[in-house]
């Protein structure tokens, strides 16, 4: 009986190797860790996977001597008691449980509880602070010690989602403005969230938090080594949840201080662009980009919407209404209050705090004057800004 070896164990063998011998990018560990804690977690992983291994060979390997030691052929005689309980078979209990309690709670214990805490400190020796707000399905990060704030948005093209042209390298896992964060500080994160329950999530720096409305959570990373590290949101958090990818260059401190110099300009220029007076042409074309990023996966690009999900901005009476009253200010559920305060309840978002006031006024005066809608006016920038 164990001498024929059976030819369908060997076939079940290589066919569980296949993936290995087909595939060279096949990975079975996790990620290189660049974090002190994504090591911590990786190193704890690693010893308890050993530990579980010799539990389980320990266990299997007694099974199977007392399978073959006492198997029938060889005439051993099975025991036929009927008492319960001798001594040597509390032992036999007694023993093991008080093994695995030590197991568990000294050999696994400590580390894990080391990596825990770990974890949790955020505490205030930290060199900076990342805030990350999370909104059905974008990111936004703000340096608070900065002044710099952005949105960070999917850029893989539609038509690699739906298969009209070849999937890129990053396939939903690229974005327009990546978070830029400087190597070897502790980088305090603020998690939030505006909607529903999001994860921020990037698995080479060990760190995945929820962000939760109405809660303040944090988390930290140390990150050691320059590169370009991906994750996404771990929740799921409706219908584009897996198209709100994380993308996170860590340069160093010298390129970092370039960077947030770059982007206080950026910062500067749209506050300049509030101030000065747009065209209706500069403003529809500004406002077309936005709306195609931003309101074309909900409300479609053609302005009709999905019926019975999201309304249609084509012909629609809020769009196709006045937005401001005699006193120039914001007319409750008008066109531009919707824009920036949203629909409570709805998928609808407030976008006062996500768009500039240039591109708030510019995806107004772009819905006001496409899909067939006439209204011919514009909604000024300048205006955007004394209504927030
Ligand atoms: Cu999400």
């Amino acid at each position: 009986m164990f001498k024929k070896k059976s030819p369908s164990l060997i076939t079940g063998i290589l066919l569980a190797a296949l993936p290995v011998l087909t595939r060279a990018e096949y990975s079975f560990n996790l990620p290189e860790a660049v974090t002190p804690l994504a090591r911590d977690t990786m190193r704890v992983h690693n010893e308890f996977m050993l530990i579980i291994i010799a539990l389980f060979l320990a266990a299997l390997g007694i099974m199977v001597y007392s399978l073959v030691k006492h198997r029938r052929s060889r005439g051993y005689k099975p025991a036929a008691f009927t008492k319960p309980g001798t001594r040597a078979q509390w032992l036999w209990v007694i023993a093991p449980f008080v093994g695995l309690l030590i197991i568990d709670y000294v050999v696994i214990g400590i580390p894990a509880y080391h990596a825990a805490a770990t974890m949790e400190d955020t505490r205030t020796d930290a060199d900076m602070v990342l805030k990350v707000t999370a909104s059905q399905w974008k990111w936004q990060y703000e340096y608070p010690e900065e002044g710099i704030k952005f949105v960070s948005m999917l850029a893989t093209p539609k038509d690699q989602i739906s298969n009209r042209a070849p999937k890129g390298e990053n396939y939903l896992l690229e974005v327009d403005n990546p978070v830029v964060l400087p190597v070897g500080k502790k980088v305090r994160v603020l998690i939030m969230s505006t909607d529903v329950i999001h994860g921020w999530w990037v698995p080479a720096f060990g760190v995945k938090r929820d962000a939760v409305p109405g809660f303040l959570r944090e988390t930290w990373m140390k990150i050691e080594k320059p590169g370009v590290y991906r994750g996404q949101c771990s929740q799921l958090c409706g219908r584009e949840h897996a198209f709100m990818p994380i993308v996170v260059e860590a340069v160093s401190p010298d390129q970092y201080a370039q960077w947030v110099a770059r982007k206080k300009g950026e910062t500067a220029k749209v506050a300049a662009a509030a101030g000065k007076v747009w065209t209706k042409d500069e403003l529809t074309r500004q406002g077309r980009g936005v709306y195609d990023k931003i309101c074309a996966a909900c409300h479609q690009p053609n302005g009709k919407g999905i019926p019975g999900a999201f309304p249609a901005l084509a012909g629609s009476k809020i769009v196709n209404g006045p937005f401001v009253d005699m006193n120039g200010r914001l007319i409750k559920d008008g066109h531009l209050d919707r824009v920036m305060n949203g629909k409570p309840g709805t998928a609808m978002q407030a976008f006062k705090n996500t768009l500039s006031d240039a591109d708030i006024a510019a995806v107004a005066t772009y819905e006001r004057n496409s899909f067939g809608n006439n209204m011919g006016d514009t909604v000024q920038p300048a205006l955007v800004k004394s209504l927030r």
